[in-house]
C-alpha cells in the first residue's frame, strides 16, 4: 500500500497561502480604484438596472454612467399619478384667465397613464394630464403669461419653439433659467409678435421628456386674417416605445427604436376622423413634435398647396403643390388640402412601418394614419 504523504513543506505551504491571499486583496483594490463603479450609489440605481427598468437589445458601453442610464430607462410605473380615461384626447384648447390684459395660462407636468389605443397605454410624461398638452392658442401681439409648475419626479423647463422671445423666457436650463425642480413652477411672460403655427416642448433631457410626451401646439392667429379654409386641423407627431408593458422613451438607437406612432397622442384607429363636404378646403398643421424621428406625410386624393413653413407665410409664387412633405424634428408645415370628391381619403406617413401598431394593421392602417371623410 502506498501511503500519500505531502511533498510541501510547512513553510512552502505557508508561502503560497500568503501570496494567495496578497494576490486576491491586490485584485480588489485595483478593481475599486480602477474599475467602472460610476452607476454607484445613487438613489434608485439597483431599480434603474433591473432588468425590465433598461430596454433590451440596448447596446451599453463600459463608461455609462446612472445619468446616461435614467435618459434612457423605463418610465417607473410608480412615479404614474393619474390615468386618463381611454377616450380622453390631447391638444384641448387650454382657456387663460385674463388678469388686467394679460392671458394667463397654467400648465403641469406630471407623469400619468395614457391610451393610445383603446387597449394600449403608454406611461407618458404630460402637460395637464394629456397628451399632446393643450392647445395655447392667442391673437398675434397678445401680451401672454404661462406658469408651469413641476410635478414630475424631474427638473424640467419649457421652450417656445420659433418665438421670438425674450432670452430669460426661452427655456434652455442652466444657459437661460434655472431648470424648475420637482414641486416648484416658473412664470414665462412674453408678447409674440409673429402669427403661425408653433409649438412649446420640454428643454431639459428633451429626448426623454419630450419623446415621452411633452409637447403641445402653440397657434397664434393673425390680426389680418387673409387665408380662406372651411376647416383646420393640427398634427402633432409622436412615437412610443413599449416592451414588456414598460414605456420607454422612443430613440434612434438600439433597443430604443419605436413600436407604436401617433398623431395628437393616438394610433389609428383611435386618430380622429375629420369629415369635410365635396368642395371644402381643410388646413392641415402639420407639426414636428417627434423628437427623434422624421415622417413623410402624405395626403391621398390630390396634392396639397404648402402655404407656410415653420410659422412664416410662404409667398404666392413659392407655394409647392406637393402630395408629399418630410416633417422633421422641430419643422411645422401649414398645407391646404381641397375636397375634390366624395370618400375616405386617408393622411398618413409614408414610412410604411409608421402606420403600424407594433407591427400590425388594424382596419387597413395603424400609428400616423388619420381619415378625411368627405361627404
Ligand atoms: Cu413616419
Amino acid at each position: 500500500m502506498n501511503s500519500v504523504k505531502p511533498r510541501a513543506s510547512v513553510p512552502e505551504i505557508v508561502a503560497v497561502t500568503l501570496l494567495s491571499l496578497l494576490m486576491l486583496i491586490a485584485g480588489v483594490l485595483i478593481a475599486a480604484n480602477y474599475g467602472n463603479f460610476a452607476m454607484r450609489g445613487q438613489p434608485g440605481t439597483a431599480k434603474m438596472l433591473s432588468s425590465e427598468a433598461m430596454p433590451r437589445g440596448m447596446i451599453m458601453s463600459a463608461d455609462q454612467n446612472t445619468e446616461q442610464m435614467k435618459g434612457m430607462a423605463a418610465v417607473d410605473p410608480a412615479q404614474v399619478g393619474y390615468t386618463a380615461s381611454a377616450d380622453a384626447r390631447g391638444d384641448r384648447l387650454l382657456q387663460p384667465q385674463v388678469v388686467n390684459g394679460v392671458k394667463v395660462f397654467h400648465l403641469t407636468t406630471s407623469v400619468i397613464t395614457w391610451h393610445i389605443l383603446k387597449n394600449r397605454t403608454v406611461a407618458a410624461y404630460a402637460y395637464n394630464n394629456q397628451v399632446p398638452g393643450p392647445m395655447i392658442r392667442i391673437r398675434q401681439g397678445d401680451h401672454i403669461k404661462v406658469i408651469v409648475t413641476n410635478d414630475l419626479p424631474e427638473a424640467t423647463s419649457v421652450h417656445w419653439h420659433g418665438l421670438i422671445v425674450p432670452n430669460n423666457m426661452d427655456g434652455p436650463p442652466p444657459l437661460t433659467q434655472k431648470a424648475i425642480a420637482p414641486g416648484s413652477s416658473f412664470a414665462y411672460e412674453f408678447t409674440p409678435m409673429q402669427a403661425g403655427t408653433f409649438f412649446y416642448h420640454s428643454h431639459v433631457n428633451a429626448d426623454r421628456q419630450e419623446a415621452l410626451g411633452l409637447y403641445g401646439a402653440f397657434i397664434i392667429d393673425p390680426i389680418k386674417k387673409s387665408l380662406k379654409y372651411d376647416k383646420e386641423v393640427d398634427i402633432q407627431l409622436g412615437e412610443w416605445t413599449v416592451r414588456g408593458g414598460r414605456s420607454y422613451p422612443a430613440m434612434p438607437m438600439e433597443g430604443l427604436l419605436p413600436n407604436f406612432f401617433t398623431i395628437n397622442g393616438k394610433a389609428y384607429p383611435e386618430t380622429e376622423p375629420i369629415h369635410l363636404r365635396v368642395g371644402q378646403r381643410l388646413l392641415v398643421r402639420f407639426i414636428g413634435t417627434s423628437s427623434g424621428f422624421e415622417h413623410p406625410m402624405h395626403i391621398h386624393g390630390g396634392p396639397f398647396k404648402i402655404i407656410a413653413t415653420d410659422g412664416n407665410p410662404v409667398p404666392d409664387s413659392a407655394r409647392l403643390l406637393k402630395d408629399t412633405v418630410l416633417v422633421a424634428p422641430g419643422e411645422r408645415y401649414d398645407v391646404i388640402w381641397r375636397a375634390r370628391s366624395k370618400g375616405k381619403w386617408l393622411i398618413h406617413c409614408h414610412i410604411n412601418h409608421h402606420t403600424t401598431n407594433d407591427g400590425e394593421e388594424v382596419n387597413g392602417a395603424g400609428g400616423l394614419t388619420e381619415v378625411i371623410d368627405v361627404d
